[in-house]
């Protein structure tokens, strides 16, 4: 177990690991109020992983995450209030009202976003390395992505590069076991992640995601890598979110027992106790970090309530449209019959089968008209959002795909 680093790095890092607790509560609460329009995924319970990872990282250093990084920008030094306006979708927030909660962005602390696209993030990342690389810059790109999206296509075809052209570049995978409602031994056939490191010969390793020493360390390590021998690793961080995939999730692919079990190991609580028994950290200065938590996050309310709303007349700025056709289109295919290996048969609760079978008589309706565009039918003016593909898969999860409002 890794020693304690002395006090003030110690209350540094549960001030921090408090502070986006609290934020990521009231970030539920206002969504429940739809105040927090768009979508919302909350990290909550994988506060150590984000937070020893910024604590190692210089200022010139680049991190880029996915759709759940509220917490990473506030790590990264971002203004809550400035996260919680963009939530709100109003002029103050990180970027400008038009990204919500999944694109959170601030180029200024090197915080690069923020991506509905599941690995979209990964090349991006091997681009920013590249950047550094070819402008003869020392800075290191960090980049978090979920354990699903270690199964896309572009995670190969990154770390191929990564590895190929020595980026300085650490790659961390926040195992939480799940994509959506899948879980990992149905959605990977590596369940070991940090072996996927072995086919682009780099170095991959597995760390406790709830033990914000232990990712000091193993980031630091990766950093020092990167940034002196020009080596990609793969961190394999095990962590866990307590909440829903988003809010609109009914949670029919896990039990609560093993939820329990994970708030456990909470990563808040075990450091403040190991701060307090260690005798670093007493009592009223663990009080002070919620305390100070509670202040910021009521004031990033307010901030965001007070923040006006984007003018209608800049409706078409910071847009560009390639060619003529612009419209939005949707497949849906999917089989409520297990998969060979999957021995669903046995295994899947009845509610996950039905929430299936549900699904697919919802994709088997005709389609060969073409689906309503909600620009075209003028729904866009009344505040009906485009349907991207992260939002379009959200939506499924819900057992009424229409009913987004009565979840909030
Ligand atoms: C390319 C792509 N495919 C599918 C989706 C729908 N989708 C949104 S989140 C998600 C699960 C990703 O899981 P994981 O990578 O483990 O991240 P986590 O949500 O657990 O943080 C999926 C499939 C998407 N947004 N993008
Ligand atoms: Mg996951």
């Amino acid at each position: 177990m890794a020693d304690l680093p002395d006090a003030a790095a110690c209350y540094e890092l549960l001030a921090r690991m408090a502070l986006i607790r609290r934020f990521e509560e009231e970030a539920g609460r206002q969504y429940q109020r739809a105040r927090a329009g768009g979508f919302l995924h909350l990290a909550i319970g994988e506060e150590a992983t984000i937070v020893g990872t910024a604590s190692v990282m210089r200022e010139e250093d680049y991190l880029i995450g996915t759709y759940r990084t509220h917490g990473h920008a506030i790590a990264r030094g971002t203004d809550p209030k400035r996260v919680m306006a963009e939530l709100f979708g109003r002029v103050d927030g990180t970027s400008g009202g038009r990204g919500g909660s999944m694109h959170i962005f601030d180029r200024e602390r090197r915080f690069m976003g923020g991506y509905g696209i599941v690995g979209g993030n990964l090349p991006i990342a091997a681009g920013l390395a590249l950047s550094a690389e070819y402008k003869g810059e020392d800075a290191v790109t960090v980049c978090m992505f979920g354990d699903g999206a270690s199964n896309a296509g572009n995670f190969g075809e990154t770390m191929n590069l990564a590895a190929l052209w020595a980026l300085p570049v650490l790659f961390l995978v926040e195992n939480n076991l799940y994509g959506m409602g899948t879980s990992i031994e149905r959605h990977s056939a590596q369940t070991d992640l940090s072996k996927k490191a072995e086919g682009y010969g780099i170095p991959g390793q597995r760390i406790d995601g709830m033990d914000v020493l232990a990712v000091r360390e193993a980031v630091a390590e990766g950093i020092r890598l990167a940034r002196e021998e020009r080596r990609p690793t793969i961190l394999e961080a095990f962590t866990y979110r307590y909440r829903g995939h988003s809010a609109a999730d009914p949670e029919v692919y896990r039990e609560r027992d093993e939820v329990e079990e994970w708030r456990e190991k909470d990563p808040i609580e075990t450091f403040a106790r190991r701060c307090a028994e260690e005798g670093v950290l007493g009592e009223r200065e663990v009080n002070e970090v919620r305390e100070k938590a509670e202040q910021q996050v009521l004031a990033a309310v307010e901030f965001a309530e007070a923040s006006p709303e984007p003018p209608l007349d800049s409706l078409y700025e910071n847009l560009y449209v390639l060619g003529g056709d612009a419209g939005w289109y949707a497949v849906d295919e999917r089989s409520p019959e297990p998969h060979r290996g999957e021995r669903e048969d046995r295994a899947m609760p009845d509610a996950a089968r039905e929430l299936a079978e549900a699904g697919a008589a919802y994709a088997g309706q005709p389609s060969n008209s073409p689906r309503p565009n909600p620009a075209e039918e003028g729904d866009a003016q009344l505040g009906t959002e485009p349907e991207v593909a992260g939002e379009a898969e959200d939506r499924e999860v819900s057992e009424e795909p229409e009913d987004q409002e009565v979840e909030r």
